[in-house]
């Protein structure tokens, strides 16, 4: 039936010492030559090869031309008996043809405005040529390219060109996934780096013509991981070259291709005009992951694709760890946390749910999930909370030196840690293998001077996993005095019972206690604070984190209960006043303090307690308590706002950009006040592409951004990663009743390409982001999102399957919206020829 398990791993009976490539280029028929070197491991097996549409014109084997009998070709492969075989070394070489033109896809080679590129993981190199396409199968490359366009790229380093012709050798064995080319018209901006032993690095960023003056910040991003990674991991970079290509079409954000790096051109190109300080950040942050993956990746690999969290996970927690040190490290780790709730913590309480492990799949691509990669580094953020900072770097260096050159599994990963730390980590490794988000009670005692905390941890089943044994939680605990002083530093409890109980003695009063400080493990966190306490929190705690979170958990609470027709918390409005009055405290961190929660996860808290939501209430509720805060506290948001106008030259930096994302969260609030004048000033005025989206994103939700968004369309008609903005601010934010209508009409506009990812993910994405206007009560916005769905199937298989996640949270709203989400559901996994990878997400989704 097309599934994949764990537990029918085995080895690849051949060893693949040396793969040569030939490339000819072109559109509709490029020609690949390969030859491999194969070595059988341990007696004779039969030599299997995956392909798939590929054109076989010839096999030889050791020179000599195979015989039609001696082979048998598959929809999915080649198979040589073994009795077809030599019993030692042996080359076999074949040519096929290929149409990268026709290749819509975007796996294996493409084309992308003229120029050539590849994308090979998780499978794509078998569209390429026969190949033994799993990552434990490590082999050295040589690729020869033959085209006339100017630029001819691969991995490795460059050993010979001339006139139509380059030549790449690279001398670290890697899977094929890690197999990359680029041929094309580009410019490159380039740079240098000096590695601590003092090789000297040139690096490159390729670009269309025309794009190469939106390249600086991308290669001194580059710079700043290359340090980062020796300082930090003590890793340094082992090639001479370091290339990265900017790309339009492209499935997902960027690839680790060695020493090729290919990105989505938005994850590359920034200017101050055409980039806002988000973009800046995630650029910042994706080049570092990429460049991370040198060794968290291709150094050390995968040994097979359950294992894919040993590296995303790993290296998310690289690079998050990147920009807190980069920059600042509290506001990092509340958005961090935000967005790990937003999506990790949905995918584990809907129908998607897996392990960071997972042990079954038909399709690969659709377990590239915020699971994997965002709570594969929470976990790995745990160990480094369990081991300390020296005992996780131990480890790590443990790990490169141990596993250098391997393709390795969690289990390796996990002895690692135990090796270097004495400790035994067997409970600790559920969080690998388990789906599911730990729910964590805590009642508390205060009894001649000793304070008790006691907690409760429990499960809920997950898809396939009825029984949820308890897990190793580490839970940074800190107790406060009532004036706010600190009484107990930050100390790590080590739960790992399902009920346990810890105590604190000699305390001379009752303390307040700031609970799961850094957010140190990723559990749900249930405890009945009184609101009079939070506020206390907010306003005094310490560890910066749990004073945003104290804030966060005031604010859901109120609008839950809003949503169900009840007044806003005295506590909280009274708190809010606070937040924006204290200028002592840094701009950034009291936007996100000011920042109300979304509706999803207003909806996702009201489901959790087993109510259906209800979007147009939710909807309306957080829509009153915009205006009743700004009403309450006018004056002290227009003060906030005012003094958080940054003056100067544009700067990235976290300190200016602090201080805008303060004056952004100001103005949609005050928009409810002056009918939008300060937004359309500001709009207006504005230098940048952050406050120039800024205003706009409030015009268009307060429903008065016609001439503004004219005005944007004007200028920016010629920018696709600009418009990309446009089309999406107006598809998260147009008023729920209007947003299907629009995203209707901006989606017939024959300009609209929507064959491009980033094009399809701004309208399509955006609108999914529209929470009330995607789960209209009739089902409209179901319905339109199928039929996109349904149109991309057929051309980009991977996509239409990622974005059915939107599905994933039907079952948290009434049954005329769940029986209209199905029916949508129902229709797609209906469609004839649906992809595998969109028929496993409907299959799953709906069951
Ligand atoms: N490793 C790639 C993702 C590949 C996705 C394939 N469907 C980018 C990254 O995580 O760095
Ligand atoms: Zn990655």
């Amino acid at each position: 039936d097309g599934v994949t398990l764990l537990s029918d791993y085995k080895p690849y009976p051949f060893e693949i010492e040396h793969i040569s490539m030939t490339f000819r280029l072109a559109p509709e028929a490029t020609v690949v030559r390969a030859e491999l070197k194969l070595a059988p491991r341990a007696g004779r097996a039969d030599l299997h090869l995956d392909g798939e549409e590929l054109t076989l014109r010839e096999i030889s084997l050791g020179g000599v031309p195979l015989a039609p009998e001696a082979y048998a070709l598959t929809r999915t492969g080649l198979t040589i008996p073994a009795e077809h075989l030599p019993e030692g070394p042996f080359v076999l070489a074949t040519e096929v043809v290929i149409a990268p033109a026709k290749n819509t896809a975007l796996e294996g080679l493409y084309m992308s405005n003229g120029m050539y590129c590849t994308q090979c993981e998780a499978e794509g190199f078998r569209k390429i040529t026969f190949y033994p396409d799993r990552p434990d199968v490590m082999a050295r490359f040589h690729v020869r390219i033959e085209s006339d366009l100017p630029v001819l790229l691969s991995n490795g380093n460059p050993v010979a060109q001339g006139p139509g012709f380059a030549e790449w050798d690279d001398p670290w064995p890697k899977p094929a996934y890690l197999f990359a080319l680029v041929a094309g018209d580009l410019r490159a901006t380039s740079g240098q780096f000096t590695t601590a032993s003092g090789r000297r690095v040139d690096l490159n960023i390729w670009v269309r013509p025309g794009d190469e003056t939106r390249c600086d910040f991308a290669l001194a991003s580059l710079q700043r991981a290359m340090k980062w990674d020796e300082e930090a991991y003590g890793r340094e970079y082992d090639l001479d070259l370091f290339n990265i290509v900017a790309v339009d079409d492209f499935n997902m954000g960027a690839m680790e291709n060695k020493g090729l790096n290919i990105f989505n051109s938005k994850l590359v190109l920034a200017s101050p005009e055409t980039a806002t300080d988000t973009d800046y950040e995630r650029i910042e942050a994706v080049i570092a992951h990429e460049y991370f993956h040198n060794w968290t990746g291709n150094r050390i690999t995968c040994r097979d694709w359950f294992q894919l969290c040993l590296k995303e996970g790993l290296t998310v927690y690289r690079d998050q760890s990147f920009t807190r040190d980069v920059r600042l490290g509290a506001l990092k780790r509340i958005d961090d946390v935000a967005a790990l709730r937003a999506r990790q913590f949905r995918e584990d309480a809907g129908p998607l749910a897996h392990p960071p492990r997972p042990s079954s799949y038909k399709e690969i691509n659709n377990f590239y999930t915020t699971t994997v990669y965002e709570k594969g580094a929470e976990v790995v953020g745990m160990l480094a909370r369990l081991l300390g900072p020296e005992g996780y770097r131990a480890a790590l260096d443990l790990y490169f030196e141990r596993h250098d050159g391997q393709a390795c599994t969690i289990e390796d990963w996990i002895t690692v840690f135990e090796d270097a730390s004495g400790r035994d980590l067997s409970q600790f490794k559920l969080w690998y293998m388990q789906a599911g988000t730990p729910r964590l009670r805590v009642a508390e005692r205060f009894e001649d001077s000793t304070y008790t905390l006691e907690f409760e941890q429990e499960t809920p089943p997950t898809p396939g996993e009825a029984e949820k044994p308890p897990r190793h939680i580490p839970i940074a605990v800190g107790l406060l005095g009532p004036n706010g002083d600190e009484l107990r530093p930050t100390e790590m409890l080590e739960m790992t019972q399902a009920r346990q109980s810890f105590a604190f003695e000699g305390l001379p009063a009752r303390p307040v206690p700031s609970i799961l400080r850094g957010f140190s493990a990723p559990v749900l966190l249930e405890r009945a604070t009184p609101p009079a306490e939070q506020a206390f929190l907010l306003a005094h705690d310490t560890d910066p984190f749990n004073r945003w979170e104290a804030g966060r958990s005031l604010a859901r609470e109120t609008l839950m209960a809003m949503a169900e027709g009840g007044a806003p918390a005295p506590d909280y409005l009274e708190a809010v006043g606070q937040m924006l009055a204290d200028e002592g405290a840094d701009p950034g961190f009291r936007a996100a303090c000011l920042r109300l929660p979304g509706e999803d996860e207003i909806a996702a808290a009201i489901a959790s307690k087993g109510v259906a939501a209800d979007p147009d209430a939710i909807h309306a509720a957080r829509r009153t308590l915009m205006e009743t805060l700004a009403q309450k506290h006018e004056a002290a948001f227009v003060a906030a706002y005012e003094g958080a106008a940054v003056l100067g030259p544009y700067s990235p930096d976290a300190g200016p950009a602090g201080k805008r994302s303060l004056r952004l969260a100001t103005l949609a609030f005050l928009a409810t006040r002056d009918g939008g004048a300060r937004a359309q000033a500001l709009f207006d005025a504005a230098q940048n592409m952050t406050e120039s989206l800024g205003a706009l994103s409030v015009l268009v939700a307060e429903g008065g951004a016609a001439a503004a968004l004219a005005r944007f369309a004007a200028r920016w008609g010629a920018e696709p990663l600009v418009m990309d903005k446009w089309r999406s601010v107006q598809a998260v934010l147009t008023p729920p009743e209007a947003a299907a209508g629009l995203v209707a009409r901006l989606a017939a506009d024959p300009g609209f390409e929507w064959k491009n990812p980033n094009r399809f993910r701004s309208l399509l994405g955006g609108f999914a982001a529209n929470h009330a206007g995607f789960h209209r009560a009739d089902g409209a916005g179901y319905a339109l999102y199928a039929d996109w769905l349904i149109r991309l199937d057929p051309l980009n298989p991977q996509t239409a399957a990622r974005m059915s996640t939107a599905f994933e949270t039907w079952r948290r709203y009434d049954a005329a919206r769940q029986a209209h989400a199905k029916a949508a559901l129902e229709r797609i996994a209906a469609t004839p020829g649906l992809s595998r990878d969109l028929a496993e997400m409907v299959g799953r989704l709906a069951g």
